[in-house]
């Protein structure tokens, strides 16, 4: 007789149970089918949410809040707490951060880059934030103006393939 009590109580149970799951998935599917359908808006199918990297210019230097983010959306939020103007550039390039190449007068030679982000001419205590879609691969960030880049104002940067 307890036996067969027992046996119902967990029946019901496990009966609702089923229904919250049930309903659960019901919701996540008319989500899915909502993002959907703002992606194929812009021509964009990403359900990625971006990777924020704060990077904060100085003299001379550049600060990224992290070096590795996974590829996808990545959102530079920029701040330059120097005294005056500097940019921030990030190329894909397998050259190490202190090898980039130079044109004829010795400056960084930005057609010889593949470049992803560049933000130029940053105003002393302000910054801007700029979305882009990353590939994997190692990047270098760096600001070119002169002299700029060989006092230090470089940093490596490395994208990874996003796991599923
Ligand atoms: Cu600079």
């Amino acid at each position: 007789m307890v036996r067969d009590r027992n046996w119902s109580t967990r029946d019901a149970t496990f009966g609702r149970r089923t229904v919250i799951a049930g309903t659960a998935s019901a919701a996540t599917a008319s989500l899915a089918g909502c993002f959907g359908a703002l992606g194929s808006g812009d021509g964009t199918a990403t359900e990625a949410e971006p990777t924020t990297v704060r990077v904060e210019l100085s003299n001379y230097e550049i600060a990224l809040s992290r070096s590795t983010v996974p590829a996808g959306p990545v959102r530079f939020e920029i701040r330059n707490a120097a005294d005056q103007v500097h940019q921030f550039l990030l190329a894909a390039t397998d050259r190490a951060p202190d090898s980039l190449p130079k044109d004829a007068v010795g400056r960084v030679d930005t057609g010889e880059l593949d470049v992803a982000v560049n933000a130029n001419g940053v105003t002393p205590g302000e910054g801007t934030r700029l979305e882009r879609e990353l590939e994997a691969g190692p990047y270098v960030a760096a600001c070119t103006l002169p002299g700029h880049y060989e006092r230090g104002m470089h940093a490596g940067f490395t994208v990874e393939p996003r796991s599923r």
